[in-house]
């Protein structure tokens, strides 16, 4: 609940800023769930608007706006300086904050008025009174306050009276979440150094309630899509079963689709699968990151994923109309060409829904993050570049350019007519099938395009390469 009223009324705007090299993926949530949650929080006599840059929202510096707060992951971190320096040479007050910034306070407090470091939750409402008693501080860290043990319930009818986002049909989604934190330790994941240790779940009742608000100002049913679909942006759903069955038995009753991150080895249970699927669930998006499990240890996720599983639970899931998204990393330490050509086979053959692939990227804030800087492994920190196509470590191996160019051409391959035929036959809910795999298709060739036309490379200059 907002905290209680103790300062003048003012004028809030919080901005989600958009990377250089951050795609415009149709996978996006209608908002940034830090502005919401920031939004959720404020006190009632202020007024706030939001600005989304994913949206191509456009920001207005000459706006009368007493306070400016700017959230950032680290591929968008770039671009947040230039809002904030531009806010502040028109005389605004800047506020950052966010994941990136909570892991390079110093490199971020050239930028802005304030640093806020750490989980916004039990802090916001003491930043929003210094900034109307004139009393800003440089500086706002979260253990400075109390944990945050509770999840704040997202206010959906502020939102929509602050946000440019009108309703929208089932094929846009509204984010929301059941719970915060993931008690395991991989080691290229930011979760454990942030909200990891202080798992907290959501109370039923109230998301029930969450549901029917996002509903009433967000969702407007059409001819194609007559649910709605909410991404939950918990890092791992899945962590607490008997918090997840809940959840799902509640959630089957408000009649939405939704997607959902869970880890693989949680799909092993059926009866789970089934309140997933009976819950209204499209897919489930599992970082299954290798089909080695000697790569899995590596990253410290051999706990957490059991490699040999794999097929076996996909083709479980599938016969209960359950698509799984897999997520997959390359390291150019660990992965040789073989080991992507062998995995491009895997996807194919498992018909895996939507695949992603990444290069390994040590995002700050991470366990790889301090071992590589700390071996001086890291070659580029041009946060730009964080977008995981880019290589942006050392590699022995491997010509850089020639590693991203064999991930993003095996990349756009598992999107080739073949393999899309291949996953719309096989898999459940041919339509999402069909709508994600064109997108994935279309974005993947041109970027391929672009690749091959800034480096001067073809298909040949992967020939010969082991
Ligand atoms: C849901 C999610 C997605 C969704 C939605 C993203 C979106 N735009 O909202 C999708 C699937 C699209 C996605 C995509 C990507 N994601 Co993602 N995602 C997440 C996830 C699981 C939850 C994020 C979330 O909604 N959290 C809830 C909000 C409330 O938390 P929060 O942002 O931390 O905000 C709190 C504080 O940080 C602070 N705060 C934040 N901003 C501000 C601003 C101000 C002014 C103040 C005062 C405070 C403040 O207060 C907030 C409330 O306490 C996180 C995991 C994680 N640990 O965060 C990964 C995570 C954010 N994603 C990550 C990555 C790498 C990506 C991709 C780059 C992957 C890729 N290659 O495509 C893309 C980038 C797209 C983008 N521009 O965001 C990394 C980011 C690492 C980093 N340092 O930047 C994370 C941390 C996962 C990881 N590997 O560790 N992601
Ligand atoms: S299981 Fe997922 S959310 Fe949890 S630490 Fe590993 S990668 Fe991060």
């Amino acid at each position: 609940m907002p905290a209680t009223i103790t300062t003048r009324p003012l004028k809030i705007l919080l901005v989600s800023p958009q990377g250089k090299m951050d795609d415009d993926s149709n996978q996006k949530p209608l908002f940034h769930m830090a502005l919401a949650v920031l939004v959720s929080l404020t006190p009632p006599q202020h007024d706030i608007e939001m600005v989304d840059e994913h949206f191509h929202d456009s920001i207005d510096y000459d706006g009368d706006y007493d306070l400016v707060g700017i959230t950032s992951r680290t591929l968008e971190a770039t671009r947040a300086y230039e809002i904030a320096d531009t806010f502040r040479a028109h005389g605004k007050k800047v506020v950052l904050g966010g994941l990136h910034i909570s892991f390079n306070p110093e490199e971020a407090a050239i930028h802005a008025d304030s640093i806020v470091v750490g989980e916004a939750d039990n802090l916001w409402a003491s930043l929003i009174d210094d900034v109307g008693n004139g009393a800003l501080k440089p500086l706002y860290d979260s253990k400075q306050y109390p944990p945050v043990k509770e999840i704040v319930p997202i206010d959906y009818a502020r939102i929509s009276r602050s946000s440019k986002r009108g309703k929208v049909d089932g094929t846009k989604s509204i984010p929301i979440y059941v719970t915060r934190g993931c008690p395991f330790n991989c080691s290229f994941c930011v979760t454990p150094n942030f909200t990891g240790k202080q798992y907290r779940a959501q109370k039923a009742e109230s998301l029930k309630s969450q549901v029917e608000e996002a509903k009433k100002y967000f969702f407007k049913a059409s001819s194609s899509s007559k649910k709605p679909w909410f991404m939950l942006t918990d890092e791992n759903l899945g962590i607490n079963q008997k918090k997840l069955w809940e959840a799902l038995d509640l959630l089957k009753e408000c009649d939405i689709t939704f997607s959902v991150f869970l880890s693989i080895n949680f799909l092993e249970d059926p009866q789970t699968v089934k309140k997933l699927v009976d819950a209204g669930c499209n897919f489930v998006l599992a970082g299954l990151e290798s089909i080695k499990q000697s790569t899995l240890e590596a990253y410290n996720k051999g706990h957490v994923n059991s490699a040999e599983k794999y097929s076996k639970i996909i083709e479980d899931c599938r016969r209960a109309g359950l698509n799984i998204q897999g997520n997959f990393l390359f390291n150019p330490a660990i992965d040789t060409f073989e080991d992507i050509d062998e995995l491009v086979r895997f996807v194919e053959k498992n018909h895996i829904f939507m695949p992603i692939f990444q290069i390994i990227t040590p995002y700050p804030g991470t366990q790889m993050y301090l071992d590589y800087k700390r071996d001086g492994l890291i070659t580029i920190e041009d946060w730009e570049k964080y977008n995981a196509l880019h290589l942006v470590i050392k590699s022995e191996r491997y010509d850089p350019v020639l590693f991203q160019y064999k991930v993003l051409s095996s990349y756009a391959a598992i999107y080739s007519w073949r393999h899309i035929i291949g996953r719309i036959w096989h898999n459940p809910k041919k339509v999402i099938n069909l709508i994600t795999n064109l997108a994935f298709r279309h974005h993947l060739n041109s970027e391929l395009n672009a690749f091959e036309a800034t480096h001067n490379v073809t298909p040949e200059s992967l020939q010969n390469v082991q």
